[in-house]
């Protein structure tokens, strides 16, 4: 029997991946690029067991077992395994059966990453399991396309890539998480319920139906991109903060130039929004720059120095709401535990 646990962080984008080019390998219509959490707070832990006792492939998320009969999850399992056998893993540990158990100590499905450290912790423990070396992120990708930049700390990005197999699609780190060791996420809990448009029906409805789309992956990100990487290398949080809130501000643009339009926002976000930007103008400088994912939660990029005053404020105006003050840096990318 052979047993392996890991845990994985979750990234938050700020340059929003929003729409796929081809739906089976999951790669998408323009590059994204993202923060990745330290993991004390937010993480997915999965343990992955082999036997040969195994009848069948089993899994259980947060306790309750599902069907392993899920075609994202049987790529992931087919791929790593291939790997593994290109490697001469034992021959014989291939062909047991495995249980897995996954859980994440945060809401789950309610536009906070869940689903990006689910897979990259799956992706990374059946890794460690079968003793495969190198870069999996192609891998994890094809189990949900934001889970490949969960694979590295720091500041990575997801290639959009050009092969007709996916094969440059993948993940690479910009800088560590010892570059910028001031920056901080702060996530404002706005609400924790699963949210009415997954993140997969809402992007292919966008690429089928959004004008606003095609202007965004054409000419806005590619730029964009460029000067959020220059950004980050030179420290320089100005820049980074305005890009930062336009690209959100943008992708939720596009989920609403959507048809029916996709709606993930709600009255608090937008008040949130509105305070942010109160709080730069009476500061005189950008301090703080918000993000928003696939739902009503507010993820706040600060540097260290802002972050007592910025959490005074959000309690007094803001009063009961939930937050996380979340640290990035340290114990990224995945560990075996
Ligand atoms: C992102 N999101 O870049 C963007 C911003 C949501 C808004 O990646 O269909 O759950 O599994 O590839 O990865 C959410 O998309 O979608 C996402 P699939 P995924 O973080």
């Amino acid at each position: 029997m052979h047993v392996v646990t890991c845990i994985a962080p979750v990234n938050i984008a700020v340059i929003k991946y929003w729409g796929k080019r081809d739906e089976v390998l999951i790669v998408p219509t323009n590059d994204s690029l993202s923060g990745t959490l330290s993991m004390e707070q937010m993480h997915a832990k999965t343990t992955i067991m082999a036997s040969p006792n195994f009848k069948k492939n089993c899994i259980w998320l947060n306790g309750k077992e599902e069907s392993f009969d899920n075609e994202r999850l049987l790529t992931c399992l087919r791929e790593v395994q291939r790997r593994a056998e290109r490697d001469g893993a034992n021959k014989d540990l291939l062909k047991w059966h495995i249980h897995v158990c996954s859980e994440n100590n945060f809401p789950t499905a309610a536009g906070l990453a869940s689903s990006a450290a689910g897979y990259a912790c799956f992706v990374y423990t059946l890794a460690q399991l079968y003793s495969v070396k190198g870069d999996v992120s192609q891998i994890a990708r094809q189990g949900s396309g934001s889970a490949c930049r969960s694979l590295a700390g720091g500041f990575v990005r997801w290639h959009m890539g050009s092969a007709p197999d996916g094969s440059d699609s993948i993940a690479t780190q910009v800088v560590p998480e010892t570059h910028w060791p001031e920056m901080r996420v702060i996530i404002l809990v706005v609400n924790d319920k699963k949210k009415k448009v997954s993140s997969t029906s809402g992007m292919q409805r966008s690429v089928l139906t959004s004008e606003l789309l095609k202007h965004r992956i054409t000419y806005c990100v590619p730029q964009r991109v460029k000067d959020i990487e220059k950004a980050i290398i030179s420290k320089d949080f100005n820049t980074f903060a305005e890009i930062t809130m336009k690209d959100s501000n943008q992708f939720h643009a596009v989920a609403l130039d959507t048809y029916p339009p996709a709606v993930y926002m709600n009255d608090v976000s937008h008040a949130i929004v509105d305070f942010i930007h109160c709080f730069n103008k009476a500061k005189k400088s950008t301090k703080v720059a918000y993000t928003f994912d696939a739902g009503p939660n507010a993820c706040l990029y600060l540097l260290e120095s802002a972050v007592a005053e910025t959490i005074a404020l959000v309690n007094h105006f803001f009063p009961g709401h939930n937050s996380k003050n979340i640290i990035q840096g340290l114990p990224v990318p995945p560990a075996n535990v």
